[in-house]
């Protein structure tokens, strides 16, 4: 039974992975979170066939959905919205992780449990400036797929402080 379902899963997945022929999204992941903790990150590689931008996203999970980038500015690490869209490069794969370019998911309504999923829209816009969306079903992990932990950092500066800390 168990297989049966996680092969109807990734067979979903593929098929609305098909609906948009021009952004390939692989290892895609959202990291889970505790009760109480307000943001989250989603990660992936996304390759565009032709390039396109990453302008923007929502969930039904969170109240925002915005795509980041994470840079250290001096000695501090920041984070900050991608204004204008995250460029992608035809053909080439550019990598959203933990400490770089991330779907910063915020005000979440429920905490992501690990080994659920999360309902992810991500819209593009190719060269022309046409909109296209991609839905996506994110598998939820603590930590990256492949057992790579992920640095501490978290997403601490958009959560609001846990009670049990
Ligand atoms: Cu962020």
């Amino acid at each position: 039974m168990k297989l049966k379902s996680l092969f109807t899963a990734s067979a979903l997945t593929l098929a609305t992975l098909a609906a948009c022929a021009q952004v390939e999204v692989q290892n895609v992941w959202a990291r889970a979170t505790v009760k109480g903790q307000m943001a989250t990150g989603a990660f992936m590689t996304l390759t565009a066939k032709d390039g396109a931008k990453l302008v923007g996203g929502s969930s039904p999970a969170a109240g925002v959905t915005q795509v980041h980038e994470m840079k250290m500015e001096g000695s501090v690490m920041k984070m900050a919205e991608v204004k204008g869209g995250l460029d992608l490069p035809a053909g080439k794969a550019v990598e959203l992780k933990p400490g770089g370019y991330h779907i910063m998911l915020m005000d979440l309504k429920a905490p992501l449990t690990k080994d659920s999923t999360v309902p992810l829209t991500l819209v593009f816009k190719d060269a022309k400036g046409a909109e296209s969306k991609l839905e996506l079903k994110v598998p939820v992990a603590a930590t990256a797929p492949g057992g790579t932990a992920a640095p501490a950092m978290d997403h601490a500066t958009h959560a609001k402080p846990a009670a049990s800390h």
